[in-house]
């Protein structure tokens, strides 16, 4: 495993071994027959080519009343629990006592791919945000805290963790493509990222 830093992100590739990252896919079953993948539309109505759910007090959605965390998944059903293998993650690479309180789940397909954004929508900027690659490489984006400046990108692949703390916490980032079917964690291909955040 190594640690890099990069415009004040801390990325650890391969932080999570082969056993590991199958271990965080099984727990993720459950979870997503309880709570299935969606396709959330932007506040202007457009789908986003991510699919997403939840697990934790939290989960992030968003539709036509805005970007938010809700405490239930659109079907009116409550967010499974955060899986403790997760949990390990976020302990290993925080140092935290604190844990979070949401778990936003990606999908990519072959085709889906992330905006440059910010993550604004959580009550307090000071707790870090923890993401995990699973599945296939992804081509990660980071930017400023302004739009439009100079980026940095990054190939994750499976296994990686990234930390965004400090000037990096409200950093522009986005996902410019996955390079599909490059990893063999998931049979049918694509790319799984677990975002984990104090929300609340
Ligand atoms: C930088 N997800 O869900 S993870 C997101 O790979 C999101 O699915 C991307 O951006 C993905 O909001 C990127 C890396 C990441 C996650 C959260 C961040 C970078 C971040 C929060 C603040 C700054
Ligand atoms: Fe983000």
């Amino acid at each position: 495993m190594t640690r890099l830093v990069l415009r004040g992100f801390e990325i650890h590739k391969t932080a999570l071994n082969n056993a590991w990252q199958a271990e965080l896919i099984q727990a993720l079953r459950p979870i997503l027959k309880i709570a299935p993948l969606f396709s959330p539309t932007t506040p202007k109505g457009k789908p986003m080519s991510v699919r997403m759910t939840s697990a934790g007090d939290l989960g992030w959605t968003s539709d036509a009343e805005g970007y938010r965390y809700a405490d239930a998944h659109p079907k009116g059903t409550e967010w499974p629990d955060i899986p403790q293998r997760v949990l390990d993650v976020w302990r290993l690479v925080t140092q935290q006592d604190r844990l979070p309180d949401s778990c936003l789940i990606n999908y990519y397909g072959e085709t889906a791919k992330m905006g440059m954004h910010q993550d604004k929508d959580e009550a307090d900027f000071s707790w870090p945000v923890v993401s995990i690659s699973l599945g296939d490489d992804a081509l990660f984006r980071m930017g400023s805290a302004t739009r439009g400046g100079k980026s940095d990108s990054i190939w994750l692949s499976s296994g990686d963790v990234v930390v965004m703390g400090g000037e990096a916490r409200l950093a522009y980032h986005g996902i410019d493509r996955i390079r599909y079917k490059s990893s063999r964690l998931l049979p049918k291909g694509g790319r799984i990222n677990l975002t984990l955040r104090v929300a609340g």
